[in-house]
């Protein structure tokens, strides 16, 4: 058997591993950091090293690593029914209980299900079929779809065009036609002079200025995450989502809330339109909808929706191979059954949701900060060279990168946006790990603010 160590599994990735969002060059000057095995909170590398995961993966892992059941469900299911697809009138057990459970979990009148296999490709999916939607009761010309700058909804084309990453637009052409973009509701950076109840109302109103400029009967849609995750955790004023909720009803505009981070406890609800009174028709849902133990996503949509394709639709001519795949419903099943029975959510309420926002809160009075915000079991810190002025080091985020690298220094995985050092831990993370993420932290700001000053 060919042995494999640390630096021969680097020099293979490097010739033949191409990454996503990664730059190769400054990937391989560092060398990349194998991860070999998981449990609970932590992560380990190659070369036995262990992290806490501040990130959950990629903001999924909600159960935490290391659940056995979810790997014996997959193997029972891979025994019993490995594959076979949802297309043509056929169905499987795992995806028509799944279809039920995401019903009864979600809110109200939200019932009915459309299965992918990652969020990129729902949010493809609900470009095709709001477009549908309104082209099946005469209305072809009412097809734009509304997001915000800063957004991200995916990589896909449809997916990274109503994202609002100018950097992702720049490559490849994008976006595609009748998706357009207003402003994000970005207190810290983009509120100055107002105070947030005056700035959400300013950011909400966007939307309804653009559909009386563009004609009600263009907008289709208006898409957007409850928190912007990939953005920088950016928690909209109080305001923001009821005014949005009040002009999607007025223009008869279908409001989608991309819940795939904020869905299945993130923000401390089931789902981040309620912890945020989002009434929303569609919802994006994928990452912790299987903790990430399987690629899956879904789409959710309102009975009115429903209705309507049933009696005006004829055939949704949309879907994949493993729209519904078996094994990864049957895992996202179960997953979702522990979440409820053993009651992972109501249990963080009651125990480590506000320890952790405290906690938060404490490294926002460190120098290097000029705001901590977070939600739920979602937190960024704002690097600053001034917590005053909030004047940042530099343009090129050189704050925000060192910070993230003395992380992983230090056995604590968070991401860098820009200069907003963001966190979103596992759901079960105890007391006793918060404290140790909280350590870890305040030294590696500590370091950081060392780093930068020298
Ligand atoms: N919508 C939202 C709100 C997301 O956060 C997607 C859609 C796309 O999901 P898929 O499964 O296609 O990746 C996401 C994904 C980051 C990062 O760097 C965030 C995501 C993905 C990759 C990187 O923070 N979010």
């Amino acid at each position: 058997m060919r042995h494999y160590d640390t630096a021969l599994l680097r020099d293979i990735d490097h010739k033949h591993y191409y990454h996503p969002f990664t730059n190769h060059p400054e990937m391989w000057s560092k060398g990349t950091r194998i991860i070999t095995k998981a449990d609970n909170v932590y992560i380990y590398d190659s070369d036995g090293n262990r992290y806490l995961d501040a990130m959950s993966g990629l903001w999924c892992v909600n159960i935490g690593y290391g659940r056995h059941e979810l790997a014996e469900i997959a193997k029972q299911q891979m025994e019993q029914l490995p594959y076979y697809n949802s297309f043509f009138q056929t169905a499987q057990l795992p995806a028509v209980e799944l279809s039920e459970m995401l019903a009864s979990l979600t809110p109200a009148g939200l019932n009915r299900t459309f299965f992918g296999c990652s969020g990129s490709d729902a949010n493809d999916t609900i470009v095709r079929l709001v477009r549908h939607f309104w082209t099946c009761q005469g209305y072809p010309e009412k097809n734009i779809i509304v997001s915000r700058k800063n957004a991200y909804h995916g990589s896909t084309i449809a997916g990274s065009s109503l994202g609002g990453m100018t950097t992702m637009h720049a490559q490849g052409g994008l976006p595609i036609p009748n998706i357009m973009h207003i402003n994000q509701p970005y207190y810290f950076r983009e509120g100055e002079g107002m105070t947030p109840e005056e700035f959400g109302l300013e950011r909400a109103r966007e939307l309804e200025k653009l559909i009386l400029d563009t004609g009600p009967d263009r907008v289709a849609a208006f898409i957007g995450e409850p928190i912007q995750g990939a953005g920088g955790v950016i928690i909209p004023p109080d305001n923001y989502w009821p005014e949005i909720n009040r002009i999607c009803k007025k223009y008869d505009v279908l409001l989608c809330a991309d819940e795939v981070i904020c869905g299945f406890g993130r923000t401390g609800n089931w789902f981040g339109s309620q912890t945020l009174g989002i009434d929303a028709d569609v919802l994006t849902l994928a990452k912790g909808l299987s903790s990430g133990y399987q690629p899956i996503s879904a789409v959710v949509f309102s009975e009115r929706i429903g209705d309507v394709l049933d009696k005006k639709g004829g055939e949704f001519t949309h879907g994949y191979t493993y729209s519904g795949h078996p094994v990864a419903c049957a895992v996202a099943l179960k997953n979702l059954q522990i979440m409820r029975d053993e009651k992972i959510i109501e249990n963080a309420q009651q125990n480590t949701l506000d320890y952790l926002q405290s906690k938060i809160a404490l490294l926002g009075k460190h120098p290097l900060i000029g705001e901590a915000r977070g939600c739920g079991f979602l937190g960024a810190l704002e690097l600053v060279k001034d917590p005053q002025t909030k004047e940042k080091y530099d343009e090129n985020a050189t704050a925000g990168k060192t910070c993230r690298d003395i992380a992983i220094k230090h056995g604590i995985v968070m991401r860098a946006i820009g200069d907003s050092m963001v966190m979103c831990p596992p759901l079960i993370i105890t007391r006793e790990q918060i404290d140790e993420m909280y350590g870890l932290i305040l030294e590696t700001l500590n370091q950081t603010q060392d780093a930068l000053n020298h």
